[in-house]
């Protein structure tokens, strides 16, 4: 058995495994480095991340890179595209496609964005470790109609669903059209990272199959979510296309819906520390197929410097 089967002995954050909610104290760092002043962040941007869970980098990409970016976003939602049909996710009650998983590995330039210096060595340096890709999607929130995603912490699904061992995972989502008040931009609970809620519940099987449209497992009770929406607040991540929310993987997040005329996307990269790869889940029978959760033998990412347009 190599090292990475081996299920670590004590579970520090156990959830779905009682009927009742309990909130526990966060046992890793939130910032797992030390700022330097090399560091691909300034000081004050490492100690917020810190502090809020998340970070808003303006103008991370270039207008001609977003707009190579966007491009590829059109091409991969139009008829023809030759994609993995299981990776598609449509939306709740409609064909509308949702999200696209294993982004990286169905695009040659999304390839690219994901092994990018400018977002993979602040990942690095965050979680003071190389790190690798555990989860990928373009989400497309259409106009109109586009379905919101209820309160969650990602690292309660990973743990559960996955097998994540610890909290010491970034989720990068790059901006792919400008994000207002307006059209449903991510919601987040700044410093509601420190704590781990664990839920209630029994994760059904398959329960992939629904929870990625529409998650009913997992999420904290309304009581919960009022006492952290009390303590903690809601900010939203507002920015044009081409900006960069960086977000700690248990920092408590959701969106509302879209009914504004203009669609709202974004590319989404879960950068994982490789000491911290995958093992048996913590709270669910079976672990979830690979294009949701990366469990061969996962690569670091390489760092790439080269502009993208
Ligand atoms: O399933 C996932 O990995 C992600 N999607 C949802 C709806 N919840 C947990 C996590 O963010
Ligand atoms: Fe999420």
């Amino acid at each position: 058995m190599t090292m990475r089967a081996l299920q670590t002995k004590t579970d520090d954050y156990p959830s779905r495994s009682s009927g009742t909610e309990q909130w526990l104290e966060r046992k890793d760092p939130v910032f797992w480095g030390k700022w330097t002043p090399e560091a691909p962040l300034t000081r004050t941007e490492a100690e917020s991340f810190a502090k809020k869970g998340y970070l808003v980098l303006k103008s991370l990409f270039t207008p001609q890179e977003v707009q190579a970016l966007q491009a590829e976003s059109a091409r991969l939602r139009a008829p023809g595209a030759k994609l993995d049909k299981e990776t598609l996710i449509t939306e709740p009650g409609s064909d509308d496609v949702r999200t696209i998983f294993q982004l990286e590995q169905q695009s040659a330039l999304f390839n690219r964005l994901a092994n990018h210096k400018r977002l993979a060595a602040i990942a690095s340096f965050l979680l003071d470790d190389e790190v690798y890709i555990h989860q990928s999607r373009l989400n497309y929130k259409p106009g109109y109609a586009g379905k919101e995603f209820y309160w969650h912490s990602d690292f309660e699904t990973w743990h559960a669903e996955d097998g994540m061992p610890r909290m010491r995972a970034i989720s990068a989502s790059v901006l792919l059209s400008d994000n207002d008040a307006m059209n449903g931009p991510l919601m987040l609970m700044p410093g509601s990272q420190d704590h781990f809620i664990a839920c209630a519940g029994e994760t059904p099987e398959d329960n992939h199959k629904s929870s990625l449209k529409k998650q009913e497992v997992g999420v904290p009770s309304e009581e919960s979510l009022l006492k952290l929406a009390e303590t903690f607040g809601i900010e939203y991540a507002a920015g044009d296309a081409g900006t960069v929310i960086l977000f700690d993987c248990n920092t408590m997040h959701g969106s509302n819906g879209n009914i504004t005329p203009f669609p709202r996307s974004n590319a989404f990269f879960v950068y994982n520390a490789m000491s911290n790869q995958l093992q048996a889940p913590f709270g669910a029978k079976k672990p979830r197929p690979a294009f949701l959760a990366n469990r061969g033998e996962p690569k670091p990412v390489t760092l790439d410097p080269e502009p993208l347009a």
